[in-house]
């Protein structure tokens, strides 16, 4: 089929604002489900207001780019598909909101059985219009060590349509034509909230669910339901910590810990705490089970977000994160947050050095004086432009997702305390190839978002 003649570009909705359209449908629809959702939006906005009245440098760094706006919107979710093609369709619907794959995790290192991408706008204008994005999963199946059980899975996940006709039929429709116009593009965010939705009724019986769950919770949570149910959002604060003493105060069973970076003058990557999975009555087909099945699922989270890292201070953030997470040896709960404290004393913390020593990335600015003599900036290093006062240097917020962090908190919401070692290794290749595509490095992302900020100075 080639292009419907009939139909003028001109009319298509922007991805953008389908993306926003549907990040707006998914947090009604998400509040309704998990109504302690919408009490950790409302914590959210409250401490938000009051961090931006405290501290007017902070609000106004935030307005000069482009992401106070932005703050209000924004939310990551999380889900979990179990087959390659689950995958690669769950790749072109995003596509059809500006939303590409960035990254890969590994998490069967932590002994969650998946591998991951995160779907998210890329460039700075799409990020500055609505930077909303999916964490998702695939289960391995390669990893069920049972034979009979991994082909029973496999089997159920063959029959199941995690995606409406109607949204198939305009993911096909988008992709033919180069968009959606108004009505179709209503239509497509209403058919693809439909894969997101919650289902209690299962799709096996009471047996096979539990034998799943044996295995690993997760498979039991990927394999026995009609569709990939979202399994969280998470609203962005500025202040993390204010956050989880709100959760506690609320009387939120909050996570012990805060996942990620200490807390610091110069925020870096993604600081995240959430509440526990809600246990959820489910049916079993048949009556088998009777009343007595439950499933924990859905939870609630906040994240708060700072500085994207360069490959260097990655590496330094890795290697202190581990000497934390070491010096406390098995089982020591001890006093984690003391030794991370600690551990991170040696990661710079203040945005000068940060930048000097290449940790960061940060995206350059003219400065009222520099835009009123441009002569001045002519080929002027950035460095000597910011001690001159010409030009202000940002901090590139962090877009993506910590594995570490992220097996933290995959863990904490299996409910249960199972400690699984898979001896599998990253595979990234297979990733890529169930997705039928590469998925973006993060790294080269924010390498450009500098760069085209260097580029716009000397225009
Ligand atoms: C995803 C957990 C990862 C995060 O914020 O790191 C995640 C999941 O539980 O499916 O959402
Ligand atoms: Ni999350």
């Amino acid at each position: 089929m080639s292009a419907d003649p009939s139909v003028s570009t001109a009319l298509f909705v922007p991805p953008d604002a389908i993306r926003r359209l549907f990040a707006q449908a998914m947090s009604r629809m998400y509040r309704t489900e998990v109504p302690l959702y919408g009490t950790l939006v409302d914590l959210v906005t409250r401490i938000n207001a009051q961090v931006l009245a405290d501290q007017p440098a902070l609000a106004e760094q935030l307005e000069r780019n482009d992401e106070r706006a932005r703050l209000d919107e924004e939310r990551h979710g999380a889900i979990r598909v179990g087959t390659a093609e689950e995958l690669a369709t769950l790749g072109r619907l995003f596509a059809v909101m500006g939303m590409q794959p960035v990254g890969y995790y590994d998490l069967s290192v932590a002994g969650v059985p998946v591998h991951s991408t995160a779907f998210r706008p890329v460039d700075a204008a799409a990020l500055a219009a609505n930077p909303f994005r999916v964490f998702s999963s695939l289960l391995r199946l390669e990893l069920i060590e049972d034979e009979q059980l991994r082909a029973q899975a496999a089997e159920i996940l063959a029959q199941r349509r995690i995606f409406t006709d109607g949204a198939l039929a305009l993911i096909a429709q988008a992709e033919r034509d180069g968009g959606l116009v108004a009505a179709d593009a209503e239509r497509f965010v209403a058919e693809a909230l439909e894969t997101f939705r919650w289902h209690s009724d299962a799709t096996v019986a009471l047996p096979t669910y539990q034998a799943l769950s044996d295995a690993h919770r997760l498979i039991a949570d990927v394999v026995c339901f009609r569709g990939p149910h979202i399994n969280h959002l998470t609203p962005r604060t500025l202040d993390i910590d204010a956050a989880q003493e709100g959760m506690l105060q609320a009387g939120i069973a909050a996570k012990a810990v805060i996942e990620g970076p200490p807390r610091r003058a110069c925020p870096i990557l993604l600081r995240q705490t959430s509440f526990k999975a809600l246990e959820e009555a489910v049916h079993f087909p048949d009556g088998q089970g009777g009343a007595g099945g439950t499933h924990t699922a859905r939870f609630g989270e906040i994240e708060q977000r700072g500085l994207a890292l360069t490959p260097k201070g990655r590496a330094l953030y890795d290697q202190l994160l581990a000497e934390a997470r070491d010096a406390g040896g098995a089982g020591s709960t001890g006093d984690y947050s003391a030794r991370l404290h600690t551990a991170f004393e040696s990661f710079p913390d203040d945005h000068d050095t940060l930048r000097r020593e290449g940790l960061g990335y940060y995206r350059y600015q003219l400065t009222a004086a520099g835009r009123a003599s441009p002569g001045k900036v002519g080929d002027l290093p950035a460095e000597a432009l910011i001690s001159a006062g010409l030009v202000t240097a940002d901090p590139i917020v962090y877009e993506d997702f910590l594995p570490v962090s992220a097996a933290g908190i995959f863990q904490s919401n299996l409910g249960g305390d199972e400690q699984r070692a898979y001896a599998a290794h990253a595979n990234r290749d297979a990733f890529e190839r169930a997705l039928g595509a590469p998925v973006h490095d993060e790294f080269a992302l924010y390498e450009r978002l500098q760069q085209e900020s260097l580029d716009a100075l000397r225009r």
